[in-house]
């Protein structure tokens, strides 16, 4: 152990203070969480990884100053806290980085990390610094291939050709979370169809519990990422019905959500880029079956998203043939149109312009009839007008009408009979439907993990054995990584060419790599042993850390990589490798960092630099101001902030310990009772707000610790008093969650070692009585009344308490009231009309 180094106790000087315990954590290492001998009980707190794109950024700040909280936190609590870092290092962005510099990507990336490296040590993260891992490295991504395989082998990994999201500029596949709004999640440019083959992940088959696992993180997960997920899901219940074809031998199925609707239908809608809207062209006129070949070719330049979109121009071509509806025999004309999507439900739909606000735009743009079944009204209660004539579909409850025997039936009630007739006639019967989709893993890039199968003419899609992983990436020298459509790999051809090891033919590696999300699945289970050589993860390992009891990161993660690693807990669940159901016991996801009410970003000109902040005031303050900025789940515009006043406040707080003149170790009973009372209010109340995410309360009540402290210091009996000692003690473990350089200075000030393992002392439950304080309340100007209040009143119970005063409302009387000024716990002052 390395001995404190002395002080220069005179002043408070950041630089110095940082410059003096940074090597002196880097030799003690105070949160290496593996030691054998460690009986303490275990928490498990996780931090988003980095992408290694450049140095640290303010928005890696914000997140990393509030993990930091938490997890300094429960140290103090006294938990075995497990805090890992690690680098989400494969990716798009090295490989275009490498493409635009022609650097090496492997190099770029671990530069980029040796930086970020260096300033999160400087930047105080209490991470453990034996357990980092690196998603790029073989000995990490050797366990992609070897879970990839485990899922092969189950069926949960499958090749299939399909239509897929194609991004034209990065030349790569896209999964369907990839595309936002229509447009390449990562450049922007607008996204097209492509049909190839590619490997995929059946995510599907975990549909049903992933949507009903979301119902045990209520209250620990935000609700808007529930809600997120839910969406993303999107479960519905409804009915399969099935259509015959005149000229068609085979019926064509439909799903619907209203069945109750099926009298309604007025005409069918097939997508206009399925194979069923091919075949059924195929029987139309020259000129039509012309003008469906070019509408297709329109179609597939198209997004998803504009497709279903309700406020868009209505296209589609007639295709001359006609359904026959099973509930009373009407020929319904079909057409193809983009607005129904080939991959969802059957691609086919029953169309009841009526009930239907897409189904009614089409009707009204080819002129085809809409007929009533629902008599029905909105959320309002008002009854709507003919659809025809509003152009308002009537998508509410109702009664049946013109349904035969549904005639008189409520929503709910039509829809259980009509299924049950569908069902008992053999045309229909209840299905369910999912957005949800599998999730598309092969991507056309160099830089990721190469997917462990071979490809032989003999036995077909053989895994590489286990023993035979990783299977190396080839080096980046001499290969082609500009984006082309077919895989960098291809061009690599010794590696490439290899032998079956199945039968041991000549055969072919597969070129793709997987998407990075593959690695960001599982990288919280890789931290319990980032070095195991047999193994991604220990069974038992994993029994005692995991899951992660709190997580924290952005809310852009919400839906992709939770729902991915949720799916892969799942998975590892049933191969028997994980006891429990969901990875994230508990979730906070952080605001941003912006500037003048943008976001930052060097062409707007607005970026602020972190390594100049932490120049100019230090890494303490700079982490002091993340979390006092509000609420951490709201956004901080860095231009209402002040971190020269969180620096100021620190020196202010440091000053205390300088200023202590009693012994470690004194009795503080006989000091100032007054002050011990906050000091203990204090030490007590910021545990349960730190666990309730209240950051910015506990350094604000910090704040008035400090100032109490120092009114005794300069008053009484001064900073001999034992309660001063007491203050300066608990001042310094409370700051030491959010300024560790000046909190762990001051402990040293105060004669004692290691802040951050210094747990929180027992609160004196005595000291706790809850004082109150006289609140004034006054009726423009007039003091009226007084009211005895608790001192951490809020400003709504404290208006409402004395706006209920009898003084207040005596001199209210009849007149009305203007404003009401709340200066909380103090003031209320009743301004009248
Ligand atoms: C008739 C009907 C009447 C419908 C009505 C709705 C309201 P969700 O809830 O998203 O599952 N649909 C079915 N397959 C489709 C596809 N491949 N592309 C586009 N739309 C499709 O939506 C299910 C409803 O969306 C289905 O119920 C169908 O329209 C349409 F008053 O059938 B409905
Ligand atoms: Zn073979």
């Amino acid at each position: 152990m390395t001995e404190t180094p002395t002080h220069d106790a005179a002043r408070y000087d950041f630089h110095a203070i940082e410059e003096r315990w940074l090597p002196v954590w880097e030799e003690r290492q105070p949160f290496r969480s593996g030691r054998p001998d460690d009986d303490r009980p275990t928490k498990y707190v996780l931090d988003m990884f980095p992408y290694p794109s450049g140095d640290l950024h303010m928005g890696h700040a914000e997140a990393y100053a509030l993990g930091d909280v938490i997890a300094r936190h429960w140290v103090q609590k006294g938990f075995n806290v497990l805090h890992p870092i690690g680098w989400d290092s494969f990716g798009l962005p090295a490989e275009n980085a490498a493409i635009k510099r022609g650097v090496d990507p492997a190099g770029w990336t671990e530069d980029n990390i040796a930086q970020q490296v260096s300033s999160m040590k400087r930047y105080a993260c209490s991470f453990d610094w034996d357990r980092v891992l690196m998603t790029h490295r073989p000995d990490y991504y050797r366990w992609n291939q070897w879970i990839f395989t485990r899922m092969f082998e189950r069926g949960l990994a499958y090749r299939k050709h399909s239509n897929v999201n194609w991004c034209p500029k990065d030349q790569t596949v896209l999964a369907n979370e990839q595309v936002v709004g229509g447009l390449c999640e990562r450049c922007d440019t607008p996204v097209t169809k492509k049909k190839l083959n590619q490997w995929y992940f059946k995510v599907t088959e975990y549909a049903d519990e992933l949507l009903d696992g979301l119902e045990t993180l209520r209250g620990s997960w935000p609700d808007k990422v529930i809600a997120m997920q839910r969406n993303w899901i999107g479960r519905s219940s409804g009915a399969d019905v099935a259509f015959e074809i005149e000229g068609r031998d085979e019926p064509i199925t439909i799903y619907t959500t209203r069945p109750d609707t099926l009298h309604g239908a007025t005409f069918m809608v097939v997508a206009a880029d399925s194979d069923l809207a091919a075949e059924l062209a195929e029987g139309a006129d020259e000129a039509t079956q012309a003008e469906f070949a070019t509408y297709v070719e329109k179609v597939k330049g198209e997004n998803e998203i504009d497709r279903l979109a309700t406020d868009r121009e209505k296209t589609g071509v007639f295709l001359q043939r006609y359904g026959i509806n099973p509930v009373n025999g009407e020929r319904l004309p079909i057409w193809a149109s983009d607005y129904v999507l080939a991959d969802y439900g059957h691609g086919a739909i029953m169309a009841v312009p009526a009930h239907d606000q897409r189904d009614l735009d089409f009707a009204r743009a080819m002129d085809l009839p809409v007929r009533v079944v629902l008599d029905c009204t909105d959320e309002n209660g008002q009854a709507y007008g003919d659809p025809a004539e509003t152009g308002i579909a009537a998508a509410g409850d109702g009664t049946l009408v013109n349904s035969g025997s549904l005639n008189g039936m409520a929503k709910a009630e039509a829809i259980a009979a009509i299924t049950e007739e569908l069902s008992a006639a053999g045309t229909g019967d209840a299905a369910t439907n999912y957005r949800l989709r599998d999730w598309l893993i092969s991507r056309q890039r160099y830089w990721g993990t190469p997917i462990p199968i071979v490809h032989c003419e003999a036995c077909g899609e053989v895994p590489v054995p286990d023993d035979q992983l990783p299977v190396q990436l080839p080096a980046a020298e001499g290969l082609d990584l500009k984006p082309k459509g077919q895989s960098p790999l291809a061009a690599a051809t010794d590696w490439v060419n290899t032998t079956c090891p199945s039968c041991g033919g000549a055969a072919l590696r597969d070129t793709d790599t997987m998407d990075t999300f593959v690695d960001s699945s599982w990288y919280f289970l890789r931290y319990l042993d980032p070095a195991k050589s047999d193994g991604p993860f220990d069974v038992l390992d994993a029994k005692r850390w995991a899951p992660v009891d709190q997580y924290v990161g952005g809310v852009t993660h919400a839906i992709l990589h939770l729902l991915y690693s949720r799916f892969f807990t799942k998975a590892l669940r049933d191969m028997g490798m994980l006891d429990f159901d969901e990875p994230f016991s508990a979730l906070l996801n952080q605001g941003m960092v912006q500037m003048d009410g943008s976001a930052m970003s060097k062409s707007r000109g607005n970026l602020v630099r972190l390594s100049e902040q932490l120049d100019e005031f230090g890494v303490d303050a700079v982490r002091l101001t993340m979390a006092f900025a509000g609420p951490p789940e709201d956004d901080i515009d860095w231009a209402d902030v002040s971190p020269a006043g969180s620096a100021k406040f620190l020196a202010r707080a440091w000053r205390l310990a300088r200023d202590v003149e009693s012994e470690p170790g004194v009795d503080p009973s006989t000091g100032d009772q007054a002050l011990r009372a906050i000091t203990h209010r204090t030490l007590h109340d910021s545990q349960e707000l730190v666990e309730g995410f209240k950051f910015n309360v506990v350094v604000a009540r910090t704040m008035e610790l400090v100032n109490a402290t120092r009114k005794v210091i300069d008053s009484g009996a001064g900073a001999s008093d034992p309660a001063v000692r007491e203050a300066a003690e608990v001042v310094s473990i409370l700051l030491s969650l959010f300024a560790p350089y000046a909190a762990e200075d001051m402990w040293a000030m105060l004669g004692h070692e290691d802040v951050a393992l210094a747990t929180y002392p027992a609160v004196d439950e005595s000291l706790l009585v809850e004082e109150t304080v006289t609140c004034i309340v006054q009726v423009k100007g007039k003091v009226r009344g007084r009211l005895e209040v608790p001192p951490g009143i809020s400003e709504d119970e404290l208006r409402e308490l004395a706006l209920a005063s009898d003084g207040a409302k005596r001199a209210i009387g009849d007149a009305g009231i203007r404003t009401v000024i709340v200066r909380a716990p103090k003031l209320v002052n009743i301004v009248t009309a």
